[in-house]
């Protein structure tokens, strides 16, 4: 039988650690508040030393606020008056006794609080040590540990909203379940290698293996058709207007922005260099980028200009392409079109369609029939609530705002969905190919190690240090 991987940090029981740890929890800086936590064995211990309340520390009921004086306990001279609340292992956020000391929120106060919890006996705590255990002591998973770090940084509503999903856990009980079904099924091809003569084990054939492998990477597949939707979630949209020149896309981005950002002039080729601001549409940043209008020049700036439009078009992850709907003449629309369809997300923007007539508009239609299209008149400010509606659609793809129950944001994640699904084609061409099932198995238990790598089962030591010294020192 094949062992399946753990890393070496977790053992099967819980995590202890001979040090207390401490760290200022709130942000540097002037506030109402300001946190000192503790964390370990010592940390009630450490606490009664320095803070001298009513009545003892060590009658404190857990998760209760108690008032007091913070002292140095050297000379017994007073630093601050402030609050502390103990939360008694296991039922803290690391799962060893918590110590949390509220006092004002001064950096030099908060400065001086530490010191004298330093002094004794607690050591400084690395930046995300206390996530870190949290982790080792099984309160949470590698997937709900990274969530913790997505919400510190979370810049829109719906970026907060997946990584609340990641943090409840919903992500990883999929995962698992993805798991778990491949787990069966290896298990099964085990015992069929181990025990061959066995008849209550029942064969199964290579139809019914490769139907489940089939369901396994639709699986696989459904969390990573989720990965675009979840960078923008989490970054923001990056999306380029393109057109020939004068069609109206400096208009555009003026109108979206809701100020006269770019010069607008009747002469076509007036933008030579790109323009990029944000706009932000119902929570989600929109990096807009207007562009040199595309035309065949002999103006070496303006030469200059198309060039780097082309080069921005790649990284772009929307296009809203833009056609003057008032001209009679579309081909070199047209021709443009055929460069710019990459493959990418594109919105067509009819604009002027104040001066717009029926023949032009119809030929435009038919053209471009099957389209995402929004007609316009930048000029006017007509249609612009249903262009930002569009883009943001475009943004959030089916979830329209909700955001689904499981949404990949994390490249680490998808990194390892890609490795499963890889292993998962290399066990279907096993069984195309004929080949014994100890190859097949391999690849099955390959996929199964990719997935517990998203939770944090077999994820190698020198990655969970990386993710662990992303975090702040606090947390
Ligand atoms: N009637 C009408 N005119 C418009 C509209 N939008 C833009 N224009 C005019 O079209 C001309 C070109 O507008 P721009 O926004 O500079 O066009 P552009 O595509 O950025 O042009 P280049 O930078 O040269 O590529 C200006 O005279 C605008 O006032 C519109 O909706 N209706
Ligand atoms: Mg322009």
């Amino acid at each position: 039988m094949i062992p399946l991987k753990e890393n070496t940090w977790k053992g099967q029981s819980s995590f202890k650690s001979a040090d207390t740890i401490t760290a200022i929890a709130t942000p540097s800086g002037e506030g109402g508040i300001g946190i000192v936590r503790i964390s370990g064995s010592q940390s009630i211990k450490i606490s009664a030393e320095l803070f001298k309340p009513k009545k003892p520390v060590k009658e404190f009921k857990s998760h209760c606020l108690y008032y007091g004086t913070i002292i140095n306990p050297l000379n017994n001279s007073p630093i601050d008056d402030g609050l502390l609340t103990i939360m008694k292992s296991p039922h803290s956020y690391t799962g060893e006794d918590i110590v949390e000391i509220h006092c004002h929120g001064g950096s030099l106060i908060l400065q001086r609080v530490l010191e004298t919890v330093l002094k004794c006996g607690a050591r400084i705590a690395e930046p995300g040590e206390f996530t870190k255990r949290a982790f080792l002591n099984n309160k949470m998973d590698l997937a709900q540990a990274e969530a913790v770090i997505d919400i510190i940084r979370a810049k829109t509503d719906l970026a907060l909203e997946a990584a609340r999903k990641h943090l409840s856990g919903r992500l990883s009980e999929k995962i698992n379940a993805a798991k778990e079904d491949l787990v069966n099924l290896l298990c099964h091809i085990e015992a069929e290698l181990d025990f061959p003569d066995e008849e209550d084990i029942g064969s199964l054939s290579n139809i019914g293996i490769n139907s489940r492998i089939e369901n396994s990477i639709a699986a696989i597949n459904n969390f990573l058709s989720t990965y675009e939707e979840g960078k923008i979630l989490l970054n923001g949209l990056k999306a380029i207007i393109i057109g020939r020149a004068n069609v109206g896309k400096s208009s555009l981005l003026n109108i979206l922005l809701k100020e006269e950002r770019a010069v607008v002039t009747p002469m076509p080729g007036t933008t030579r260099d790109i323009i990029e601001e944000v706009i932000n549409i119902k929570g989600i940043p929109v990096r807009l980028m207007d562009t040199a209008g595309l035309r065949e020049t002999k103006d070496a700036v303006e030469e200059i200009g198309i060039r780097f439009t082309m080069e921005r078009l790649k990284k772009a992850q929307l296009v809203l392409f833009v056609v003057d709907a008032a001209q009679d003449d579309i081909s070199e629309d047209l021709k443009l079109f055929e460069k710019v369809e990459t493959g990418k997300k594109i919105i067509m923007v009819f604009n002027k369609m104040d001066i717009a007539d029926k023949y032009s508009m119809d030929k435009l239609t038919k053209s471009f029939a099957g389209r995402s299209i929004v007609k316009i008149s930048a000029r006017k400010g007509n249609g612009i609530d249903e262009l930002r509606n569009a883009i943001y659609l475009s943004a959030v793809g089916q979830s329209a705002g909700d955001v689904q129950d499981v949404i990949i944001t994390n490249a680490r994640h998808k990194k390892s969905l890609d490795k499963a699904l890889d292993n998962l084609k290399s066990a279907q061409d096993a069984i195309k190919n004929d080949l014994s099932r100890e190859f097949l198995a391999c690849e099955i238990k390959g996929a199964i190690d990719c997935l517990g790598e998203i939770i944090g089962e077999t994820t190698s030591d020198d990655i969970l240090e990386r993710i662990f010294s992303q975090f702040c020192i606090g947390k």
